[in-house]
């Protein structure tokens, strides 16, 4: 009984026919002879039964045998020499029984595989060679992809004499199409045909990205058995995926009896990595390649891919060159009109432009801009509301629309296809294209593709390969890759669009904001100037009273003297203190340097004399405090704001301390000034930076701006301040500088 994985024909059907494991398929071509051998001795292991054909003894006795008893010495080192790495299948030229034998190595999973053929006699060994070079001349001159398949087709077939030679080409979905074809006059024209994607599966399709070149030598050959089925040496089924030999799929087989197929050539055109299509030969009865030949083969098909790479590169570089132009000049038309809508439908160029199209559309926050020939307002609400965005992802790119979304039949004549793109919520571009009907001619009924055989119990081809016409309705044509660039590419140009119209509408507000700041800087300074005459004044009537007068005044009147002349100090003070405000606002030249802190500090406390000022406080105060870079007079101003604060808050408490010191918070090394005073209120902690703003009623001395010229410091220092406090329990300020942070021209 034959393993799980090798019976697999009845487990195929029409949805999983990529599952049919032909890898594993256990069987040979008869063309040549599979010799399995443990590549540690290359002791024979496994061996096709055909063994004899080439080998002189039957498989019996080979599989006894060491491989090296079938070469001479010379031969046995060359083959030793050339396995050497994984995967890679090397030819090799030997005799084996006077004959000439081309061996083809490689190593699958822990077996070594070798592909024994026979090589045919070349009467001009360079005739392959002239050839070649020959059609690469071809190529070269050929200005299309129709013409160069042409060349490719008919030089194929003069060289290896198949009956029919064609350009198999894959669409997007696998299904594929017959693009050009060289035959013998007898037969009938399969240009143009058609083929469902399940007539060359997937796994099969993959195979060819790693063999490159397939023959199917004589469809009407019996496959030879490996023997044993089963690897020794891994106990599994062998991976023959590789082997030139590998025997073809029973389903396949049938599928080319149908077709009147008696062999065939399959070489790969693969472009950028993908498998592009075939180039496909058939022969009315059996044919073989030998290895050179199908070398041949392999290089012409490698030829033509580059050349199609070449012209496919070249064909997208100038289309996209020529929509990078008209993108440029709708960015141009944007940022003229300052407005997307403007920029991309009421100028020069429109937007419609840049895809080809029949019409567009933009919607941008409720309002829909159409252009040329589109679907009514209506309609696109419904579909963007009801469809588009429930769609995953934001580009959508459908050329059958009312396929997914069947309102939309009733609006083909201008949109059987869409390409639309999310450039940011609520706004969205949109490309319509009209249906174009399609006669799409298959070779054979693609809704018959396959029929379950009673006989075989097993999946069948279609037995008809019938030219069979179907008229594709509702469909536009295709979207491509570079459509859905160009696309991205718009959407990249317009969302910087936006982020600029953005910067500059919070750039315009943030002058006006500054100008307005300003001004009251301004105003205020003005201000604090023109109180200081008439205080002066006031103070000058003041000493003239007490002096002149002053007898005559009585204990409540000095009172009272007294107490006006206080008020004209503490003006004086809330002058001086709106002036440093005022001026700190102004200056923006700073005049960075190093700084020592510890120097700075001290000298802070030797102007406000503090050991006679506030003898009940203790003050703690960290050594080593490290310098800093910024403007020395400002530094020296934050400090004395801070400390004095902490002198004057914490005075009233039974034991003031006052602490001055550096730790980290917010991963950062910050200062701090500590002082167990009277606290600040929760309410308070952010407005005792604003100007005016006084936490602690008439109890204290203070015009209510130290703060706020404390913050503007920092601030111009590129750091932060922030203060922890509760209330009776004494005030902690904390503050960082970041000289880093500042704008040059503020340095
Ligand atoms: C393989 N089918 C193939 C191959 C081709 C086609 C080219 C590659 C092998 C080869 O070189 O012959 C199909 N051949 C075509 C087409 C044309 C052509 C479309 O000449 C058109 C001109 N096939 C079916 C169904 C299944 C199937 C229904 O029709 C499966 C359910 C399977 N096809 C199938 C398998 C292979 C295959 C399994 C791989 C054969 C192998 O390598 O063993």
């Amino acid at each position: 009984m034959a393993p799980e994985s090798l019976r697999y024909p009845n487990r195929i059907n029409l949805d999983n026919c990529a599952t049919e494991p032909i890898h594993h398929i256990g069987r040979t071509q008869e063309y040549g002879v599979i010799v399995v051998c443990d590549p540690k001795d290359f002791r024979v292991v496994q061996v096709g039964k055909n063994a004899e054909k080439i080998l002189g003894v039957k498989y019996e006795e080979v599989l006894k045998k060491n491989f090296s008893e079938f070469l001479n010495a010379k031969d046995f080192e060359k083959l030793k020499a050339s396995v050497h790495s994984e995967e890679i299948s090397e030819a090799l030229e030997v005799g084996i029984r006077e004959k000439r034998i081309n061996i083809s190595a490689h190593l699958s999973e822990d077996s070594l595989i070798l592909d024994l053929e026979p090589i045919n006699v070349v009467e001009d060994p360079f005739a392959f060679q002239r050839q070649l070079a020959n059609i690469l001349n071809k190529f070269q001159a050929a200005d299309s992809v129709e013409k160069l398949s042409e060349i490719a087709v008919s030089f194929t077939k003069e060289m290896f004499g198949y009956d029919r030679v064609m350009i198999y080409r894959f669409d997007e979905q696998w299904n594929g199409e017959v693009i050009a074809e060289a035959r013998e006059e007898e037969l009938e024209s399969w240009l143009g045909l058609h083929y469902p994607a399940t007539d060359i599966p997937e796994q099969s399709r993959n195979l060819f990205l790693k063999h490159r070149v397939r023959i199917i030598a004589n469809v009407a050959y019996q496959p030879v058995p490996i023997i044993p089925e089963i690897s020794p040496l891994t106990g599994e089924p062998l991976d023959i995926s590789r082997s030139a030999l590998r025997a073809v799929s029973p389903i396949h087989i049938e599928y080319l009896e149908n077709m009147e197929v008696g062999a065939s050539l399959s070489a790969a055109i693969i472009v950028k990595g993908k498998l592009w299509g075939l180039i496909a030969c058939h022969h009315r009865t059996a044919k073989y390649l030998d290895f050179y030949q199908r070398e041949s083969c392999r290089f012409l098909a490698q030829m033509f891919s580059t050349e199609l790479t070449l012209r496919e590169t070249s064909e997208t570089l100038s289309r996209s060159e020529l929509s990078d132009n008209i993108r440029r000049q709708l960015v141009k038309q944007m940022s003229y009109h300052k407005d997307i809508v403007e920029g991309l439908c009421h100028d020069t160029v429109k937007f419609t432009d840049l895809i080809s199209c029949g019409g567009g559309a933009l919607y941008i926050k409720g309002h829909w801009e159409l252009h040329g020939n589109t679907p009514s307002r209506e309609q696109l609400q419904s579909l963007l509301f009801n469809f588009i965005k429930q769609q995953p992802g934001s580009l959508i790119m459908e050329r059958h629309l009312s396929n997914l979304y069947p309102e939309a039949a009733s609006y083909k004549d201008t949109a059987s296809g869409v390409l639309s793109l999310k450039i940011a919520e609520n706004k969205y571009f949109f490309w319509f294209r009209p249906e174009e009907v399609q006669v799409v001619n298959w070779g054979g009924n693609p809704e018959e593709k396959a029929f379950y055989n009673e006989k075989e119990q097993r999946l069948s081809p279609r037995k008809s390969f019938e030219k069979w016409s179907q008229e594709l309705t509702g469909v536009s044509e295709p979207w491509n890759i570079l459509d859905r660039n160009i696309a991205r590419a718009l959407r990249e140009n317009v969302s910087h669009f936006l982020l600029a119209r953005q910067r500059e509408e919070i750039e315009a507000l943030n002058a006006k904001l500054t100008e307005a700041n300003q001004e009251l800087e301004l105003f205020s300074y003005g201000l604090s100037h023109d109180l200081r005459a008439p205080i002066r004044g006031m103070e000058g009537f003041l000493t003239i009273l007490e002096e002149d007068h002053g007898e005559n005044l009585d204990a409540e009147g000095k009172k009272l003297l007294n107490m006006a002349r206080g008020l004209t100090e503490k003006m004086n003070l809330l002058i001086d203190n709106i002036l440093e405000y005022s001026r700190l606002s102004h200056i923006h030249g700073l005049d960075f340097q190093k700084v020592n802190t510890s120097e700075l500090i001290r000298e802070v406390l030797e102007l406000f004399n503090v050991k006679t000022s506030y003898p009940k406080t203790t003050l703690n105060i960290q050594n080593d405090l490290p310098e800093v870079r910024g403007d020395r007079r400002m530094l020296f101003q934050l400090w004395a704001n801070l400390i004095s604060n902490a002198y004057k808050y914490s005075a009233e408490s039974d034991a003031p301390v006052v602490e001055v010191g550096i730790t980290e918070r917010k991963g950062k090394n910050v200062f701090f000034v500590k002082d167990n005073g009277i606290g600040i209120k929760p309410e308070y902690k952010e407005k005792i930076f604003d100007t005016f703003t006084r936490a602690v009623g008439s109890r204290f001395k203070g015009s209510g701006i130290g703060l706020a010229i404390v913050k503007k410091i920092v601030e111009k220092h590129g750091g932060e301040v922030w203060v922890e406090s509760e209330p009776e329990m004494g005030s902690e300020f904390y503050f960082y500088l970041d000289p880093l942070n500042v704008k040059e021209r503020d340095q």
